[in-house]
C-alpha cells in the first residue's frame, strides 16, 4: 500500500485539526449518530487518543463506541480526478460515513485503509462521521476480555480488560487524509534490493490501474543525479558504485516511477529506496553481509496528552535519544508503528523489528503469574486467527519497501508452551514469507516460561527472540541467581538450535525515578543499572547472542493493577524522556560497541 504525497499528478489534503466528538455506548452500532450534525458535542484533536483529552474517568475509562465529526470541502478542480479518503490508523475499529451515507469500515487499530470517494461528494462542505470502538475481545488483536455483568447494587457493569500490558488507547490515532490520483494510476509498487560486488540491483515491480501501463523508472542518487533508469512494470535497474543503507548510516535513492500514455505522463509517485540485504546464517544476523548486532529497545508509540496519538515532535526526539545513548535498533512493540516512524527510521538508519498487533495471545497468564483461574487451552479457544492473517498481510503490504525493516515479529508472547501453538502458528509464518517479496527473516517472541524444548514455534523461526526477566518476575531481586539461569537458558536454547541468532528483545526491571538505595533494592535507580550490567555480562560471553532491547525505551501507560504504579515503569528514560541513571550506563556500553562484528 503506497503512502499518499504529494507530486506532479496527485494532491493532498490534510484533515488534522479539531473535530467533534462524543461517546457512545457499548451497546450495539447507533446509526443516528450520523444522521445529522452531533449534538452536544466536545471538541476532540485529531490525531490522538481521546482517552486522556477529556480529563474525566468516563472518557477516559469508557468502552464501546464513540462518534466523530469533521467537515471538508475538495476544491472543484481535483474532482475530476480520483479522490481517496485514507486514515493511517483507527483503533481498534472505524465505520466512516459521509454525508450520512455508510462508506466503509476496517477493523484492526494499526493500520491504514482507504476508500475511493468520488460518489459521497457535494460540492461545498462534506459531513464526515468516524464511529469509532476500543472493544478487545477473545477475536481482536491485541487480545482482551469482555465482560458484561449485572452486579448487585450497581447494575449492569460492562469492562473491557486487555490481556496485555499498555493502556488500551483508542480514537482517530494517526492523521486522516484526502489524496488524489488520476484515473489511471500507480496503485502499488515492491523493491527488492541486492549486491554483486561493487553493483547495485534494485528489481522493481510496479502495478496499475485503469488502462495505461507503459512505465519509466529512474533511481536518483541523494545529489539528484541519475543513477540507473528503465521502462517497463518490472524491471532490475542497477546502480554502479552503490553506496548502502547502513545502520546508522543511512543512504537513500530516490525511485521515480512515471505512468505514461502516448508519450504523456499521467501518473507520477516517487520512493525512497536502501539497498541493503539482510540475511541468517550460522547464528549470526547478516545486514550487507556483515554480523549485525542489534542494540536498542522495545518501544511504545505512548506520551502524556497524546496516549498512542501520532506525534512528530516525540519521534524526532525519541529518535535522537535513541543517537544519544547508542541505539541502532528498536522493535514495534507491540502492534505496527506509525508509516512516518518508519520513514525517519529508514532516514536515520535505525533498524526496525516490525511487529504485528498479536499480543495477549495468552488466556492463561494470571494463571502462571498468581497461581488464580481456569485454565484453557489458548489455542482451542482463541478466535483471532483470520485476524491475524489479515494483520500480516496489512503489515507487510505497507512496510514491506522500508529498508529499515529487517524482521518481521508475528507476535509477542504467544502461549507457545501450550499444545496447538505450532498448528497455529506455521501458516502464519510462512505467509509471511509469502507476502514479503523481500522475503526477510521471521521470528515470534517468547516469554519467560517457554523454555527450551517446551516452547513449540522455536523450530518455525529464523531467529529466536527471547523475552527474559530473571531477577525480576522470577528471582526477584537475586542479581546472582538471575545471571547464572539466564546463562544456562541460553546455552540450551542455543545446543537445541545452533544455527539460530538469539535476540533478547525484552529484559528491563521497574524503576522509580529518583528512588535510590546503598544496597541496590528492587525499583531504585540503583537495581536498575545493575540488573542491565547483569544481563551484558552474560550476553558477551555468548556469541550467539546477536542483539539486546531492553524493555522499555520509557516510562509507559497500563491499565491499574497490583504490578503498576501508574504505568509501567520499566522505561530507561521517564514517559517525560529523561535520563534515568541507566540510560547513562548503556549509553557508556553501547558508544562504544560496533555495529558490525561485536562478535
Ligand atoms: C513482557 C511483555 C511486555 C510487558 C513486560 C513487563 O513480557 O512483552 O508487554 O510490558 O513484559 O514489563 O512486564
Amino acid at each position: 500500500m503506497l503512502y499518499p504525497i504529494s507530486t506532479d499528478t496527485r494532491a493532498v489534503i490534510d484533515l488534522s485539526g479539531i473535530w467533534s466528538f462524543v461517546l457512545g455506548t457499548s451497546d450495539e452500532f447507533d446509526e443516528t449518530f450520523v444522521d445529522h450534525p452531533l449534538v452536544g458535542a466536545m471538541p476532540m484533536a485529531v490525531p490522538a487518543s481521546y482517552n486522556d483529552l477529556g480529563v474525566t474517568s468516563k472518557i477516559r475509562n469508557h468502552v464501546g463506541w464513540v462518534c466523530y465529526e469533521s467537515t471538508f470541502s475538495v476544491p472543484s478542480v481535483l474532482l475530476s480526478e480520483r479522490v481517496v479518503l485514507r486514515f493511517g490508523s483507527v483503533t481498534h475499529f472505524g465505520r466512516v460515513f459521509i454525508n450520512g451515507k455508510y462508506v466503509g469500515e476496517h477493523n484492526g487499530g494499526f493500520t491504514p485503509f482507504e476508500f475511493e470517494i468520488n460518489k459521497f461528494l457535494i460540492s461545498g462542505p462534506n459531513r464526515l462521521s468516524v464511529m469509532v470502538n476500543n472493544v478487545v475481545d477473545e477475536t481482536t488483536l491485541p487480545v482482551g476480555t469482555y465482560f458484561d455483568q449485572e452486579i448487585s447494587g450497581l447494575g449492569r457493569v460492562v469492562k473491557n480488560t486487555p490481556n496485555f500490558d499498555f493502556f488500551n488507547y483508542a480514537g482517530i490515532h494517526r492523521p486522516v487524509k484526502i489524496y488524489t490520483t488520476p484515473r489511471s494510476y500507480i496503485s502499488d509498487l515492491s523493491v527488492v534490493t541486492s549486491t554483486v560486488g561493487s553493483l547495485g540491483h534494485v528489481q522493481v515491480d510496479v502495478e496499475v490501474v485503469g488502462g495505461a501501463n507503459h512505465l519509466k523508472m529512474r533511481l536518483r542518487d541523494e545529489d539528484g543525479n541519475l543513477a540507473a533508469s528503465g521502462d517497463g512494470p518490472s524491471k532490475t535497474l542497477e546502480i554502479g558504485d552503490v553506496v548502502l543503507w547502513e545502520p546508522l548510516d543511512a543512504y537513500l535513492y530516490n525511485l521515480e516511477v512515471d505512468l505514461c500514455e502516448n508519450g504523456v505522463v499521467l501518473d507520477t509517485y516517487s520512493i525512497p529506496v536502501g539497498v541493503r540485504t539482510v540475511d541468517v546464517r550460522d547464528a549470526q544476523f547478516l545486514i550487507n553481509g556483515k554480523p549485525f548486532y542489534f542494540k536498542g529497545f522495545g518501544k511504545h508509540e505512548d506520551s502524556s496528552i497524546h496516549g498512542r496519538g501520532f506525534d512528530e515532535a516525540l519521534n524526532v526526539a525519541d529518535f535522537n535519544l535513541a543517537a544519544w545513548i547508542g541505539a541502532n535498533s528498536f522493535r514495534t512493540a507491540h502492534y505496527p508503528y506509525s508509516e512516518e516512524i518508519l520513514r525517519l527510521a529508514d532516514r536515520q538508519g535505525i533498524v526496525v523489528i516490525d511487529e504485528t498487533p498479536a499480543v495477549g495471545l495468552h488466556l492463561n497468564f494470571a494463571a502462571v503469574l498468581f497461581g488464580s483461574r481456569e485454565h484453557r487451552n489458548t489455542w482451542e479457544h482463541i478466535g483471532t486467527f483470520a485476524n491475524h492473517q489479515k494483520v500480516i498481510e496489512e503489515l507487510v503490504a505497507r512496510d514491506k519497501n522500508h529498508p529499515s525493516v529487517v524482521m518481521w515479529s508475528i507476535a509477542n508472547e504467544p502461549a507457545s508452551e501450550e499444545a496447538g501453538a505450532r498448528q497455529y502458528f506455521a501458516p502464519l509464518v510462512e505467509l509471511a514469507r509469502k507476502c514479503d517479496p523481500q522475503k526477510r527473516p521471521v521470528t515470534i517472541v517468547t516469554h519467560q516460561w517457554a523454555t527450551p524444548g517446551v516452547c513449540e514455534v522455536a523450530e518455525l523461526v529464523d531467529v529466536l527472540a527471547l523475552n527474559r526477566y530473571y531477577g525480576w518476575y522470577v528471582d526477584s531481586g537475586d542479581l546472582e541467581a538471575a545471571g547464572e539461569h539466564l546463562h544456562q537458558e541460553l546455552i540450551d536454547w542455543h545446543n537445541l538450535h545452533p544455527q539460530k541468532p538469539i535476540l533478547m528483545t525484552e529484559y528491563g526491571a521497574d524503576t522509580v525515578a529518583g528512588l535510590h538505595d546503598v544496597d541496590p533494592v528492587m525499583f531504585t535507580e540503583e537495581f536498575q543499572s545493575l540488573f542491565l550490567s547483569t544481563y551484558h555480562e552474560v550476553f558477551d560471553k555468548c556469541s550467539w547472542v546477536v542483539g539486546e532491547q531492553v524493555w522499555n525505551f520509557a516510562d509507559f501507560a497500563t491499565s491499574q493493577g497490583v504490578l503498576r504504579v501508574q504505568g509501567n515503569k520499566k522505561g530507561v528514560f521517564t514517559r517525560d524522556r529523561k535520563p534515568k541513571a541507566a540510560a547513562h550506563e548503556l549509553r557508556r556500553r553501547w558508544s562504544s560497541m560496533a555495529n558490525y562484528n561485536y562478535k
